[in-house]
């Protein structure tokens, strides 16, 4: 008897997604790293935060694919792009990566929807709750960086920036709060 309670084009869509929240991590990380090189402690705390998110938000993935009696798969994960050019730039691929991502996590709930897999749909809509709250994170940064003059932004709005980014995380509710608290 099969007690597979997944089907094979969502086993590997998820599969899939998995391997993106991990390389979505990894960009993150690579952004961080970067960050920190150029001075941005407080972007850097930002970033490197944003990356643990991310990885859980994979390991969250494989334990739904396991707890549905479905096989994980775990593959070799794309290295990250090129660095950053500016502060500006950065936080335009964030926000850029952020929808990219809304949109397959958008795909597999459609598949979803046609298989009529109730329980993955269920399970997908964390994502989506969880997508809004990131686009609005990155929203925010876009924000910031523009009111601070965006490419041409001076080193004391730049410094005042990255000092708010080092203080405000904290106070912000993460994702990983939200998964631990709906599991
Ligand atoms: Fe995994 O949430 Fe961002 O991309």
């Amino acid at each position: 008897m099969d007690t597979t309670r997944l089907s094979h084009t969502l086993q590997k869509a998820l599969n899939d997604q998995m391997t993106k929240e991990a390389h979505a991590a990894q960009v993150y990380l690579s952004y961080a790293a970067w960050a920190s090189d150029q001075g941005f402690d407080g972007v850097a705390n930002f970033l490197f935060r944003h990356a643990e998110e991310e990885r859980n938000h994979m390991t969250k993935i494989l334990e739904y694919i396991l707890q549905r009696n479905a096989k994980v798969k775990v593959v070799a994960i794309p290295a990250p792009g090129a660095d950053p050019a500016s502060i500006s730039d950065c936080f335009d691929k964030v926000f850029k990566a952020e929808v990219d991502n809304t949109k397959e996590i958008y795909n597999i709930v459609n598949m979803t929807l046609e298989e009529k897999d109730w329980a993955t749909w269920n399970f997908m809509q964390w994502f989506v709750k969880e997508q809004i709250e990131e686009e609005t994170l990155a929203l925010n940064l876009l924000s910031k960086i523009k009111i601070a003059g965006g490419e041409k932004a001076s080193g004391d709005a730049l410094y005042a920036l990255d000092r708010d980014l080092g203080n405000t995380p904290d106070d912000a509710k993460s994702a990983e709060d939200v998964t631990a608290a709906t599991p």
